[in-house]
């Protein structure tokens, strides 16, 4: 089987069925975009969809403990196993590719695999992760963070939703936390997924794989001041938090300019959120990611100095908290050259946090990127042509069947 760019054919009907089942579940009709929050209706129904795509294939379904599905072509217990996959839920309004389209295309590929008679000498597993997003209990990657152990399993059954709904109420039961006997029956990962970025359009290629993740994490500041009444409290007595807020905002997105960096604030949360009264509180999320380690730290010290800073001169206060880190993640260097050579694809560097991620420090781990003419994500406007998501899954055929070996 080589890869190729497919145009039509068997496999961009079944692609445009596959996606078509999909494409309604939990799509806001309003914005064009998804609301599929872990472990919500929609979600739900995805993992559904899951279950009944596996059966179709008769491959039985295990479960983590932690909320992560997996699906075997093959002994599930033999071990040496190739796993791939991605995740079904969405940011609020997001795109439709950023996630489920790595665990469609896992589900075409074990089509390819068995058309093309690749026999399966060891099992292949397709995965579907919890709560990659963080959108609904704050922590990215909560699913596979849990399964390697990076997370603590106190902390996560205790992360609560905007509804207070808790994740271990959401999962039915206390999360399992690390399961070193799942994770070394797997002898490597490759997640697919739709590309955050123009540089494949670019390049002129509808696949790349994947060299590193930048460091990146999630900050929360909390600003408190004074509330009061907004007619006739006089401008000289306020202790206004949303002034400390704002100027914060501002200096984060300098300091990630002067650094090459990014820095984005597109969460925040005002106390008592009325126009005619001062905030008493203004909650303000900062998401800041960076090439190295020591450049992130910088910037985020550098923005909390500017904060503070500011702070005494508004008369406010400033709470830094982190609420989750992610390292440098140097994909495994042999296995991305080897596919690259395969597949006579680029080989890129992403600012994008993914289960693959994760897995990448215990498990040999690749990720391929499928093109996006528009470059935006985590937004309606994220996109991929089938032909694209169709060579992608020819693509992610290759690289499994040379991985099944
Ligand atoms: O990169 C992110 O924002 C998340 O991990 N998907
Ligand atoms: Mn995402
Ligand atoms: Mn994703
Ligand atoms: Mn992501």
């Amino acid at each position: 089987m080589l890869t190729h760019t497919v145009q039509d054919g068997p496999l961009l009907d079944r692609f445009r069925e596959l996606w078509g089942q999909i494409a309604p579940i939990g799509r806001d009709a309003h914005s064009g975009g998804y609301l599929r929050y872990a472990l919500t209706e929609p979600e739900l129904r995805l993992r559904e969809w899951f279950r009944a795509q596996a059966d179709e294939r008769s491959m039985p379904v295990t479960e983590d403990g932690n909320g992560n599905l997996f699906a075997w072509w093959g002994d599930p217990e033999a071990g040496d196993a190739i796993l791939t996959g991605s995740h079904f839920d969405s940011v609020p309004h997001g795109g439709a590719y950023d996630g489920p389209l790595g665990i469609v295309s896992a589900f075409l590929a074990v089509d390819e695999l068995r058309a093309a008679g690749v026999p399966p000498v060891r099992p292949l597993a397709v995965a579907a992760f919890v709560e990659e997003e963080g959108a609904r209990f704050g922590v990215p990657c909560l699913g596979s963070r849990l399964l390697t152990g990076a997370l603590d399993v106190e902390r996560a059954a205790g992360l609560r939703d905007t509804g207070g709904v808790s994740f271990a109420e959401a999962l039915g039961d206390r999360p399992a936390g690390a399961r070193p006997e799942l994770l070394g029956r797997f002898a490597a990962f490759v997640e697919l997924h739709v590309e955050q970025g123009r540089a494949l359009v670019e390049r002129d290629a509808p696949v790349a794989v994947a060299s590193a993740i930048w460091p990146h994490g999630r900050w929360r500041f909390d600003f408190t001041g004074e509330g009061n009444h907004a007619g006739t409290t006089r401008m000289a007595d306020r202790r206004d938090p949303m002034l400390t807020y704002a100027f914060t905002v501002l200096a984060a997105n300098k300091e990630a300019r002067l650094r090459g960096a990014h820095a984005t604030v597109g969460r925040v949360a005002v106390e008592p959120n009325a126009t005619n009264a001062i905030p008493s509180r203004v909650t303000g999320w900062l998401d800041a990611r960076a090439a190295e380690p020591d450049t992130l730290a910088g910037m985020v010290e550098a923005v909390h100095g500017k904060a503070a800073e500011r702070a005494r001169r508004d008369g406010t206060q400033v709470t830094l908290t982190e609420e989750s880190a992610t390292p440098l993640v140097a994909f495994d260097g042999g296995l991305a050259d080897r596919l690259a050579g395969l597949l006579d694809a680029p080989v890129l560097p992403t600012g994008a946090g993914h289960d693959a991620g994760v897995l990448a420090a215990l498990v040999p781990t690749a990720m391929l990127f499928v093109r996006n003419p528009t470059g935006v994500s985590h937004s309606p406007a994220e996109s991929a042509t089938d032909a694209d998501c169709a060579t992608g899954v020819t693509a992610l055929a290759r690289a499994l069947e040379e991985l099944l070996r």
